[in-house]
């Protein structure tokens, strides 16, 4: 999979250097490109936003410098995404279908107020939120799509991808962790983790699973439900 990334902030982007991200580049899993809009201004002083017509508080990212840069690296196969608080909101089957179905991504990333309505009807194929919070930018946003998309590219994880993300498990939340010691500041492991029969583990963990849904998330146990009826 190959992901530019366009934006103000190139030194913003740090963080993909290193860790699992890091090692799904060097072996080159994932390819992450990132584009400083900036160089594509044809501004004298290279400016890339500008007043609001109408009037208002803030700067709207100017339209030019984001047409060129999304132009200058746009293939036929190319799909790009502005990271919105307007979009849809981000979850993990979104995640999937993305990662799956989609070979070169563009995320374009905006600061101030946003960027002119007429990229978003040029240039964007669709509109991705993260959650419905307001950021300072679409940096932030544009690695948390990285990261997360990365995560179903084959071999991007060591060895424990498919367990969490297998069917029982798809919307319901994580049953609890323990590792070592036995006793830490006197809260015990539970037993039935330490007997070594599988089957008792496993029924333990997805009623864990189903009750900690269930109780926080009383939406995804909805849709668990739903799924596991019709099978
Ligand atoms: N919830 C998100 C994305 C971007 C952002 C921006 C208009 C502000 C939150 C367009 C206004 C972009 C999100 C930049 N904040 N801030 O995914």
């Amino acid at each position: 999979m190959k992901v530019t990334i366009l934006t103000l902030f190139p030194e913003m982007f740090e963080p993909l250097k290193h860790s699992i991200l890091k090692r799904a580049q060097d072996n080159n899993l994932i390819q992450i490109e990132i584009v400083n809009i900036r160089d594509f201004s044809l501004d004298k002083n290279k400016r890339c936003d500008d007043y609001s017509y109408g009037g208002g508080a803030g700067m709207i990212m100017s339209p030019q410098p984001l047409y060129d840069s999304i132009s200058s690296v746009k293939t036929s196969d190319s799909y790009v995404i502005y990271l919105s608080p307007k979009g849809n909101i981000l979850n993990q089957h979104k995640v999937k279908d993305l990662s799956c179905l989609k070979k070169d991504l563009i995320l374009v990333c905006g600061h101030y107020e946003g960027i002119d309505e007429r990229i978003i009807e040029l240039c964007v194929d669709e509109e991705i939120s993260i959650g419905d919070y307001i950021l300072t930018g679409g940096e932030l946003p544009a690695m948390v799509l990285v990261d997360c998309i990365s995560r179903y590219i084959p071999n991007v994880l060591g060895n424990e991808q498919t367990t969490s993300e297998e069917s029982f498990n798809e919307n319901l939340l994580e049953y609890p962790q323990y590792t070592r010691p036995r006793t830490f500041k006197g809260i015990d492991v539970p037993n039935v983790l330490l007997n070594g029969n599988h089957k008792e583990i496993n029924d333990w963990r997805k009623e864990q699973s189903i009750k900690i849904t269930k109780l926080k998330r009383p939406d995804l146990y909805i849709s668990w439900k739903k799924d596991n009826e019709s099978k």
